[in-house]
């Protein structure tokens, strides 16, 4: 990540005062022989006009923003051996481009692999202002628009964050303010009752004033502060169902108190029974969302936004689309995808997520997705994100946040340039790794859609009934026949909360694709399919070749030429990476076999 804005010479000890300025800047160090003028068109809001002249020069028009997108992607464009575009108009598909950071203000960062906060420590605002600074230029320089600094999971005392610690976040928004970035904050639904308020219930006028107070506290120190985000009623974070009310009546009662300053509620719909008994077989989790939702489409405030992640359960390697991204016509949706690592290898092992991305935007149809935002994989660590090549996901997050149209390919090409450089066949030698990634570590981890047989909580390695009588209603009821849920009709019916067309593409597993077979269907080890091989043959053959290419893959990380520090990070890494991929292979593989008695066809070791 520093890599790629080491290619950048500006120096910013001396903060820029706003996005135009920092855009003539950029330009002028990074592209010194070239003429730019900056045209501010309003019209043109964050998108922006290229347009090359007969003497050469530039023009580069575009909003406030617009202009400093335009000069990252002409700078991105030339750096990374592409040319300067003689002519390119761009606007963003979605408004907020979110970068949602789960940190503590103890310092620790919920799902962080990255080391410590980059804004908190000891209870209190601690950060360096000039990585503030070039944090707010990484985000900029793809697109990126909104950072959330604090955890939905709203921990003491970042309650207080809206009160004491005011004039600290106002000075951090005005250092991330250049680069176009605003700040959102998490806040605790039940905040009021921390001042003397005795209910949080939203249909309280002591409470609507509460938070009417609050916001306007809040907005006269950061005017553009995005607004709040909730995760309300949600593994054990309070929300309006303690009250008998429902997320309509609690996002509008905050969507209020925000309105007069142009603020908006992101209202997260991550809301499930986490205290399922597995014996229940009436529950199945991923119908959870729809089921809290969709009843209450058109009820939400316009300044409301839902942000669901974009499948039903909680970013495992496959998911189906979340029903509500496909269902909610009638509400703001913004679409929750993670870039912390947390069920795909703690960014020990590497998962680029472009691939995976890309399938998720191509099923998303609807006009009313106005937002996408991403879980950070950012910490204090040198290269911010723990694992260098975890940078990709970051860089290209903002790419497809700005442009889902944008090439997988291209864009992991143009981050590998921009960061290391490498002559032609080391650049398509890595590519091919990272691309093909997600696929290696689907493989070996849990089979064809299934999820969750990771190790609890930590959730990194292999534990394939570790979740199975467990509280979070994850299961994959494995017995000696068959694995799987039926979620057709037949089943727990979660198949009819999708269009009719994908019903039947889904409900039949002739015809549901096979990465998708064990999330929709229970099936026996002896059923065949699409290809002739069995169930049980198709299980160990991925878990198989998952190893085989990583052994394959460690192969060529070795011979890349990545400078220090990042070589040395990169190869142990990876040497975890193999070690990690060994354990899935051997013990998934085992685990089935045990229970199948299933041998494997071509006689390859699996363990007794
Ligand atoms: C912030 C999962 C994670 C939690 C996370 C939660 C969420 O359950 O394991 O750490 O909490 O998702 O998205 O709210």
């Amino acid at each position: 990540m520093k890599a790629w804005l080491s290619h950048l010479s500006l120096d910013l000890t001396v903060s820029p005062s706003s996005p135009e300025e920092l855009a003539r800047a950029e330009l002028s160090s990074a592209l010194p022989e070239t003429v730019f003028r900056l045209d501010n068109d309003p019209s043109l809001g964050e998108g922006y006009r290229i347009q090359k002249k007969a003497d050469g020069s530039f023009t580069i028009s575009g909003g406030k923003t617009g202009i400093l997108y335009g000069a990252y992607a002409m700078i991105r464009s030339a750096l990374s051996g592409r040319g300067l575009p003689e002519s390119l108009f761009s606007v963003p598909k979605y408004g907020l481009r979110m970068i949602n950071c789960w940190d503590n203000m103890d310092g620790t960062v919920e799902r962080g692999y990255s080391g410590r906060s980059l804004f908190f420590e000891g209870d209190r605002f601690q950060y360096n202002p000039l990585r503030m600074m070039e944090l707010g230029r990484l985000m900029a320089s793809v697109g990126l628009n909104v950072l959330c600094i604090n955890n939905v999971n709203v921990h003491n005392p970042a309650q207080l964050l809206l009160e004491d610690f005011l004039p600290e976040a106002k000075r951090l928004a005005d250092l991330f303010r250049p680069f176009g970035v605003r700040l959102m904050f998490s806040v605790d639904f039940s905040q009021p009752m921390r001042h003397g308020i005795p209910t949080a219930d939203p249909l309280s006028p002591l409470v609507q004033d509460w938070w009417k107070k609050t916001a306007q506290e809040v907005y006269r120190a950061i005017p553009d502060l995005v607004g709040f985000l909730v995760k309300a009623d949600s593994e054990g974070r309070p929300g309006p169902f303690t009250y008998g009310r429902n997320h309509a009546d609690g996002a509008n009662m905050l969507a209020d108190a925000v309105r007069p300053f142009g603020g908006k509620i992101i209202w997260r719909c991550f809301v499930y029974n986490c205290r399922q008994d597995w014996r229940d077989v009436q529950t199945d989790r991923p119908k959870a969302a729809w089921e809290h939702y969709a009843f209450l489409d058109g009820e939400f405030a316009d300044n409301v936004i839902l942000q669901v992640k974009h499948g039903p359960f909680d970013f495992q390697v496959r998911e189906p689309l979340s029903p509500l991204l496909l269902g909610m016509k009638q509400t703001n949706l913004a679409m929750e995808l993670q870039l912390a690592q947390e069920y795909t290898g703690h960014q020990i092992d590497l998962y680029t997520m472009i691939p995976m991305w890309k399938e998720i935007f191509e099923e998303l149809p609807a006009d009313n997705i106005m937002s996408v935002a991403a879980v950070s994989n950012l910490g204090r660590d040198d290269n911010y994100t723990g694992h260098p090549l975890a940078a990709v996901n970051f860089y290209t997050f903002g790419l497809m946040a700005w442009d889902p149209e944008t090439h997988a390919e291209s864009a992991v090409s143009e981050w590998i340039r921009l960061t290391y450089g490498f002559r032609s066949e080391d650049e398509k030698a890595l590519l091919k790794v990272l691309l093909g990634s997600r696929r290696t570590y689907e493989k070996y981890t849990a089979p064809l859609g299934i999820g969750w047989m990771i190790t609890p909580h930590d959730h990194y390695g292999p534990n394939p009934s570790g979740y199975e009588y467990d509280l979070w209603g994850t299961y994959h009821k494995a017995n000696r026949e068959a694995v799987g849920i039926d979620r057709t009709e037949k089943g727990t019916g979660y198949l009819l909360q999708y269009p009719e067309e994908l019903q039947k593409k889904y409900g039949d597993p002739a015809t549901c694709p096979d990465l998708y077979l064990l999330f929709y269907h229970r099936l026996p080890y002896s059923f065949v399919m699409k290809d002739g091989r069995t169930l049980i043959q198709r299980i160990y053959d991925d878990h198989f070749e998952g190893y085989e290419e990583t052994k394959a893959m460690a192969e060529v990380i070795r011979s890349l030429p990545f400078p220090e520090p990042d070589r040395e990070i990169i190869l142990s890494r990876m040497d975890r990476q193999l070690y990690n991929a060994k354990e899935w292979c051997d013990i998934i593989n085992t685990f089935f076999r045990r229970l199948s008695g299933a041998d494997d066809a071509r006689g390859r070791t699996i363990y007794d």
